[in-house]
């Protein structure tokens, strides 16, 4: 089933943003064009410098595994290889294989007439990678301030950053992003869990529509968002999540160095009570 009879029909030349005609060609069921030839460069020399800053580590205990930045003493400039510059170089490729990705995104939707949203939707995951990793450290002066590439030690990156800030949980930024993620699980249950319903009745029934669909939620609630409201909203709430994320860690340290416990006496010296 690598090629589907009816997927021929939708081979169509052009929608390319770079290269023309040079990389407008499948390589079995992949389109490849122009990023996806950057794609494979960026990912084949990440993974490589990935394995080869892994194997001059301590472990090849897969959890243990840490690829560090380096030290805050190196600033914002180049570090030798081992005292962080794999990091500056796998952050490097990492960057251009998800833009080339995206990229690779945008001229397929090109090439089928389609809008924008999926690559708009995995640029927002894009900019929560590159806030944490290249605009914070650069705005903090230091690539020593990104998290480590590792299992154990990037939850403890995250562990140790919320503590930097006496308790993240009081970051108002990071309570929008926590909700936002909360609404898009509750979201996906109700979507994911109408649309299985509707879709697998009882032996020897028939499979239900939207009108089902729009049906159970009048009859439940009064409203029903639609079956295009859902998606849309999905998107939104999905993306909201992302960006709140990525605005939750660009204020602290950039903008706010103190602890979010303490930001909110801003809410106690109000005139009203003092
Ligand atoms: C809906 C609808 C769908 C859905 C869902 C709803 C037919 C298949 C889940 C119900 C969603 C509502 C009422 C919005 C809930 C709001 C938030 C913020 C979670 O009406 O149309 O299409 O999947």
């Amino acid at each position: 089933m690598a090629l589907l009879s009816f997927e021929r029909k939708y081979r169509v030349r052009g929608g390319t943003l770079l290269g023309g005609d040079l990389f407008d060609f499948w390589v079995g069921p992949f389109f490849v064009g122009f990023f996806g030839v950057t794609g494979m460069f960026f990912t084949l020399i990440g993974i490589a410098m990935i394995a080869y800053a892994a194997s001059q580590g301590a472990t090849w205990n897969l959890f243990q595994i840490n690829i560090a930045p380096p030290d805050l003493k190196y600033g914002l400039s180049l570090a030798p290889l081992r005292e962080g510059g794999f990091w500056q170089m796998i952050t490097f490729c990492a960057f251009g294989a998800f833009s080339s990705w995206g990229l690779r995104e945008v001229e397929i939707c090109r090439k089928l007439g389609m809008g924008l949203h999926v690559p708009i939707a995995f640029g927002v995951a894009i900019l929560a990678f590159v806030t944490l990793n290249i605009f914070r450290p650069i705005l903090m002066g230091a690539w020593g301030n990104g998290f480590p590439y590792g299992f154990m030690s990037h939850l403890e990156w995250v562990s140790n950053t919320g503590y930097r800030y006496a308790n993240f949980h009081y970051n108002p930024a990071h309570m929008i992003a926590v909700s936002f993620f909360f609404v898009t699980c509750f979201a996906l249950a109700l979507h994911g869990s109408l649309v299985l319903s509707a879709t697998n009745p009882q032996r020897g029934e028939p499979v239900k529509t939207a009108e089902h669909e729009n049906a159970y939620f009048r009859d439940f609630i009064g409203y029903s968002i639609g079956t295009l409201g859902i998606h849309r909203l999905g998107l939104f709430i999905a993306l909201s999540a992302a960006f709140w994320g990525a605005v939750c860690i660009i204020i602290s340290g950039p903008v706010y160095a103190g602890s979010w416990p303490e930001w909110w006496n801003w809410w106690l010296e109000l005139p009203i009570w003092s």
